[in-house]
């Protein structure tokens, strides 16, 4: 389903093996080396969402290969199996053909909200690659908001984003604003994996060497 000109929902893409296997790894990349934290932003403000970093470290609004805001190591290496996740998503919802498999993300963004935990408006331009955003949720429905490019205000349109739903980001809605204004607590499907609260995994191209 196009939501936008390359805005792809592709509801259910995950089955529940899949979602425990993916709850899995990031339960264990959250251990560490880099542990989850609430990223700190410059101004001192404290993000409410928790996130840990596969391939590269993000802190706003850079990349980078240590997590200088954090303990400084180096953050786990981005694996295979999750390169060929990103090109199956990208076939999915674009079609297969060689952009597909050309597709090579090199960092995940693992987002973990409790129930109180949202995202402000806001656009990705921290990568210096405009490769499509891949983006696979587990546990509890959230509120997804998609707005424009312009403007972090309206016009907006808001999707519900359920266990196993794919989104993929890309082509003119790549600089979209966006934001994740309420997750539903208590609604997350019970074989996915995840007791409570709401799991977003995004794969990116950083363009970075
Ligand atoms: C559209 N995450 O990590 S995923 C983020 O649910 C982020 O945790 C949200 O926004 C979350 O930056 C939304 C969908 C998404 C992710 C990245 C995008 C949409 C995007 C990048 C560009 C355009
Ligand atoms: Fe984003």
């Amino acid at each position: 389903l196009e939501l936008a000109p390359g805005v792809v929902h592709v509801p259910g893409w995950l089955g529940s093996d899949e979602q425990r296997e993916l709850v899995a790894a990031c339960r264990e990349w959250a251990r560490g080396p880099v542990p989850i934290r609430h990223t700190r932003l410059p101004r001192g403000g404290v993000m409410s969402v928790q996130t840990v970093c596969v391939g590269w470290h993000w802190q706003p609004y850079r990349y980078s290969r240590t997590a200088d805001d954090v303990n400084g190591l180096p953050v786990a290496p981005f694996p295979d199996w999750l390169v060929r996740r990103g090109r199956q998503a990208v076939a999915r919802a674009y079609g297969a053909s060689a952009a597909a498999e050309r597709y090579t993300p090199d960092t995940a963004l693992i987002n973990f909200y409790d129930g109180d935990a949202r995202m402000g408006m806001h656009q990705d331009k921290d990568e210096r690659s405009s490769a499509p955003v891949v983006s696979l949720s587990i546990g509890d429905t959230c509120v997804f908001r998609v707005g424009n490019t312009e403007t972090r205000n309206r016009p907006y349109q808001d999707v519900e984003l359920v266990s196993g739903d794919l989104l993929v980001f890309g082509g003119p809605s790549r600089y979209i604003h966006h934001g994740v204004p309420k997750v539903r607590t208590g609604t997350a499907d019970p074989d996915c994996g995840l007791g409570s609260g709401r799991l977003n995994i995004t794969l990116r191209e950083t363009g970075l060497g």
